[in-house]
């Protein structure tokens, strides 16, 4: 089957700051990786306090949200797009339950975080908050099409 790299399903990742100072950007991106998505966009930004509340603006209605912002904001950030088949929904089973106690073990979360508030990673919900979230954290031109060789072999 042939892919077409323009119309495949895109997701935003990101390395949150507690993930990047235990040094988990190698491991995270392997996986990823590994599984055969292909990285499109990769920045790192140490996000303002209100980047990080239009970014989680969801979630502004619950209690742990002004901590979050904090959190999110408090240092390094990896910035992804990550494309692929199913990338979005694979993608969330990658990272695991978003409270690392209820994570699987083989995810990303259950294997390496053990805290709901340092959870090491931030994965797209849904084909929607994707588009969103690609738009919050990327300028168009910050986003690459290109063919891998990798791809005949996956799809
Ligand atoms: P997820 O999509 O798995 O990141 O989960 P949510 O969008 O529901 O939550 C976003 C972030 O809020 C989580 F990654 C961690 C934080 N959070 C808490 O700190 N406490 C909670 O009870 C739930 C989420």
């Amino acid at each position: 089957k042939e892919a077409h790299a323009a119309e495949m399903e895109r997701s935003f990742i990101a390395i949150k700051p507690d993930g990047v100072q235990r040094g988990l950007i190698a491991e995270i991106i392997s996986r990823f990786e590994r599984k055969g998505f292909k990285l499109v966009a990769i920045k790192i930004v140490i996000p303002s306090k209100d980047f990080a509340q239009k970014h989680y603006h969801d979630l502004k209605e619950r209690p742990f949200f002004n901590g979050l912002c904090d959190f999110l904001s408090s240092g390094p950030v990896v910035a992804m797009v990550w494309e692929g088949e199913g990338v979005i929904k694979y993608g969330r089973k990658l990272i695991g339950a978003t409270d690392p106690q209820k994570s699987e073990p083989g995810t990303i979360r259950g294997d390496l975080a053990v805290g709901v508030g340092r959870n090491i990673i931030h994965g797209s919900d849904g084909p929607e908050t994707a588009k969103d979230e690609i738009n919050l954290w990327f300028k168009p031109e910050e986003l690459t099409n290109y063919s891998s060789n990798a791809e005949k072999w996956i799809y």
